[in-house]
């Protein structure tokens, strides 16, 4: 298992001006963190009663600091990462730059609709969450800014799409480099996503929130946002399994076992996009054989991170093997811990391995009766976005950084330390979520002011709020070595991406190639889109017959 038949792609550097554009948007969506997460603590101490809303500025109540947390962390800042560090993979993978017009159009987009939604939030014009569902409304701003979030992501994409075909055109016959087949896959999948998301802003709400349309079918509007709202854990997951496949082998010494499965894996996450409805096994309205479908079809998009699992470990366990690690688990303690991009992706995959158990919780019909809406569902999803994704971002922005400014990492024991915190703090906060949630701890409830209370919502409580605690002084930390690495770090030489080696190369002839056709899988899944979601759209359009029904004025 020593010899990589595939070696590093040849050096390609892209033109600083590429370069700078990328790294715009990366800094743009760490900036929103910093506000998300200040957002944060004030909810995970409210799980102890305790109310720091009430000295913020400008903010006033559980409610906005909700929305603008969930707004800017799970949708600005992973829209940012993955719009910049995509186009990075990309251009890299495909060794040729990507249309810079494009690129710039797509950051002006995504700023532009960020302040247009702030300003509603910031406001108290939106407090409606960032699941949004109507009849809570919001001011036209907020709408027109999430459109527009969702429009810099199309931008991408055709950036992408413009320099695939490029690349197609110069290389006839070869396979598409694996770095830019799983970027471009990442977001032909949200593409097809995020139709759902599009027609129920651009199409329901924004209209109505202008007085333009008398009122709205919430069902409807729950259903078109669940469409895109399972798959968009996807878009966030996935920039992160470009960085687990396509950088971590490398970086942990190891090389990636197979071309082909983890191609595949990404071909499913296209596929199985149509499970939105595992987020409404509870809605009315929903006949009972469609949950049933979408429960069979939720347990089947655990296989593609089931193989991540494997292949991952696998190359991790190369790297820990040729570093002198021995037997069953001693390769596990010889992966580079110490390099705080390594150690920081590691513990995000633990995360995750839990996160994910807890995600076939909620998929199983009869737990989810019990979980739902409840702070349970806070805790799966911090240890999957809210870890195993963003202690990613972190770990991607220890090499990213020093990548873009030509300087060392600022104090990278100090990184390490940052590291291990957050996954420790992310554990007794989920923790804390979980064991509440059990036992009927609402979600998105503000505590402080809620009269009623169990007393086995206490030490989950406290936990929460200690772990939230942990995790806000954990991202202070991150962002104190971001910016001092920008300003006091060592100057070095231009560097590379951590390019990984595949052990055998991607074969150019049999069926393997056809992997590389986007446009079979999009179809497929497109037809899957139809079978799945087609019935209840029949039923539940035109929309006018269902607003006469349901006027929310
Ligand atoms: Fe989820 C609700 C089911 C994955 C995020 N999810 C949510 C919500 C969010 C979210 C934000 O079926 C709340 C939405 C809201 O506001 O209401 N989720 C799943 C399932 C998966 C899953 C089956 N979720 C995610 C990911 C997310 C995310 C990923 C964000 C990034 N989720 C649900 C359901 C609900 C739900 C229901 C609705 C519940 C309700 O009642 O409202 C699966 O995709 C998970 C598969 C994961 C695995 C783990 C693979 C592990 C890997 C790491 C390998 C480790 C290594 C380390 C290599 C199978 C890849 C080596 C280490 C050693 C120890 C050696
Ligand atoms: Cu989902």
């Amino acid at each position: 298992m020593s010899t990589a038949v595939v070696s590093e792609p040849s050096g390609f550097a892209l033109p600083q001006g590429q370069l700078n554009v990328i790294k715009w948007n990366i800094y743009f969506g760490f900036a929103v963190l910093a506000v998300g997460v200040i957002m944060g603590l004030a909810q995970a101490l409210s799980y102890a009663r305790i109310n720091v809303v009430q000295y913020y500025p400008v903010v006033k109540s559980y409610y906005q600091a909700l929305t603008i947390h969930g707004v800017f962390n799970a949708l600005v800042l992973t829209t940012a990462f993955a719009n910049g560090f995509i186009a990075l993979t990309t251009a890299r993978g495909l060794g040729r730059k990507l249309n810079n017009a494009l690129l710039h159009a797509a950051l002006w987009t995504l700023f532009i609709g960020s302040i247009l939604a702030a300003y509603a939030m910031f406001a108290d014009k939106a407090s409606v969450l960032y699941t949004f569902y109507p009849p809570l409304e919001a001011h036209w701003t907020f709408y027109l800014g999430l459109a527009l979030v969702v429009v810099s992501t199309w931008i991408t994409s055709a950036a992408q799409l413009a320099a695939l075909r490029g690349w197609r055109k110069d290389h006839r016959g070869e396979r598409v480099p694996l770095l830019a087949f799983m970027s471009i896959a990442t977001y032909v999948m949200w593409d097809i996503a995020s139709v759902g998301l599009a027609v129920e802003v651009v199409v329901f709400l924004l209209p109505w929130s202008l007085g333009l349309l008398p009122g709205v079918d919430p069902m409807l509007d729950r259903t078109l946002f669940w469409f895109t709202g399972h798959p968009i854990v996807y878009f966030w997951l996935l920039p992160v399994y470009v960085s687990w496949y396509g950088l971590i082998p490398k970086q942990a010494g190891g090389v990636l076992f197979s071309d082909t499965v983890t191609r595949v894996a990404f071909i499913l996450f296209i596929l199985l996009i149509p499970v939105g409805f595992h987020h409404q096994f509870m809605d009315p309205g929903v006949s009972q054989g469609l949950k049933f479908t979408i429960a069979a079809m939720t347990f089947a998009i655990f296989f593609p991170s089931l193989i991540t699992a494997f292949s991952v470990m696998y190359a991790l366990e190369i790297g820990g093997r040729r570093r002198g690690g021995n037997g069953l688990v001693g390769w596990f303690f010889k992966i580079p811990w110490s390099d705080p991009s390594v150690a920081a992706q590691v513990l995000a995959m633990i995360a995750f391995l839990i996160g994910g158990i807890s995600g076939l919780m909620n998929a199983s019909y009869t737990m989810d009766m019990e979980i739902h809406n409840t702070a349970f569902i806070s805790g799966h999803f911090h240890q999957t976005v809210g870890c195993a994704v963003a202690l990613s971002y972190m770990g991607i922005a220890y090499w990213l950084i020093p990548y873009f400014e030509r300087r060392e990492l600022w104090l990278p024991r100090l990184a390490l330390f940052q590291a291990f915190l957050y996954f420790i703090a992310v554990m007794i906060f989920s923790n804390g979520l979980e064991a509440g949630g059990m036992e009927g701890l609402p979600r998105r409830t503000d505590m402080v002011h809620a009269t009623y209370g169990l007393a086995a919502w206490k030490i989950p409580g406290i936990m929460t709020a200690l772990g939230g605690t942990l995790m806000f002084a954990s991202a202070m930390l991150f962002f104190l070595i971001v910016v001092m690495t920008i300003v006091a770090g060592k100057r070095t030489a231009q560097r590379d991406l951590p390019f990984t080696a595949t052990v055998q190369a991607p074969p150019t002839v049999g069926w393997q190639p056809r992997l590389d056709r986007l446009s079979y899988w999009v179809l497929i899944s497109v037809v899957l889109v139809i079978a799945v979601y087609g019935p209840f759209f029949l039923e539940h359009f035109p929309p006018s017959l269902s607003i006469q029904g349901l006027i929310y004025p």
